[in-house]
């Protein structure tokens, strides 16, 4: 494979839909096949804003203005940017767990939230070659392990969580939809193929930003 620019594969999708778990194998097995790749995740929990974004999430007692909070996750992908730009200009590619689209759905559901105002710090940040979307029905996505603990882990606001995703999906270039129900291996061959046939397509076409 020739040595263009790393590609941005971004992995959404709702709450336990196995984002983080899919997106292990898949570093794993673009790294197996010499096509460079490295993980990153949002929220980045390890910078000084991703500490502030964990302890709302974990502490729901804790209040915070919307706009302030829907700031701070925006922030956290800022603080990330200048890394990204320089690894997928380097040649390596980067597999995304949650980004930008996380941060408009989750704030934009809110109650007087508007989701133009919600997109707006997003602008400039590095645009996805392929958003790849995991869809789970309420029934299966209540019966992974661990759904429950944390603030938005309930289901009114994955729900309407879901609805933001699926807009995106149908207006947005560049997504496609995987159905995560299926074996953690099944899912993984899915995405692959996707992430494999986009790194081929997109050669050394520059960058884009949203
Ligand atoms: N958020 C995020 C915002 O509000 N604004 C933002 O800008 C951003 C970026 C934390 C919260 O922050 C919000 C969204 C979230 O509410 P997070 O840290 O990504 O975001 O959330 P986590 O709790 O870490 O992860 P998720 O709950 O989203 O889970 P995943 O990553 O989708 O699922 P995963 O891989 O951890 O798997 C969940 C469980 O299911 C099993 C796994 O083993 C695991 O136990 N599993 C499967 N079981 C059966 N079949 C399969 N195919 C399975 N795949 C996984
Ligand atoms: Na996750």
């Amino acid at each position: 494979m020739s040595i263009g620019r790393g590609a941005l594969i971004v992995i959404e999708g709702v709450d336990r839909s196995g984002k983080t778990t899919q997106c292990r194998k898949l570093v794993k097995s673009l790294n197996d096949r010499n096509i460079r790749t490295e993980l990153m995740n949002f929220p980045d929990r390890s910078t000084l804003t991703g500490e502030l974004i964990s302890h709302y999430l974990k502490d729901k007692t804790c209040t915070l203005n919307d706009k302030a909070i829907h700031l701070l996750f925006s922030a956290n992908r800022w603080e990330n940017h200048d890394k990204m730009k320089e690894l997928l200009e380097n040649g390596c590619s980067l597999i995304v767990d949650r980004y930008s689209y996380s941060g408009v759905a989750f704030s934009s559901i809110k109650k007087n939230m508007d989701l133009r105002w919600c997109l707006q710090p997003e602008v400039g940040l590095i645009k996805p070659d392929l958003v790849l979307l995991m869809t789970l029905s309420d029934e299966v996505m209540l019966n992974r392990p661990g759904f429950g603990n944390e603030r938005y882990e309930n289901v009114e606001m994955q729900k309407s969580v879901k609805e933001v995703f699926q807009t995106f999906a149908d207006n947005e270039d560049n997504w496609k939809v995987i159905n995560a129900a299926g074996t953690i291996e099944a899912v993984h061959q899915k995405l692959l193929r996707e992430i494999i046939s986009k790194i081929e397509e997109i050669g050394d076409s520059p960058l884009e930003k949203l």
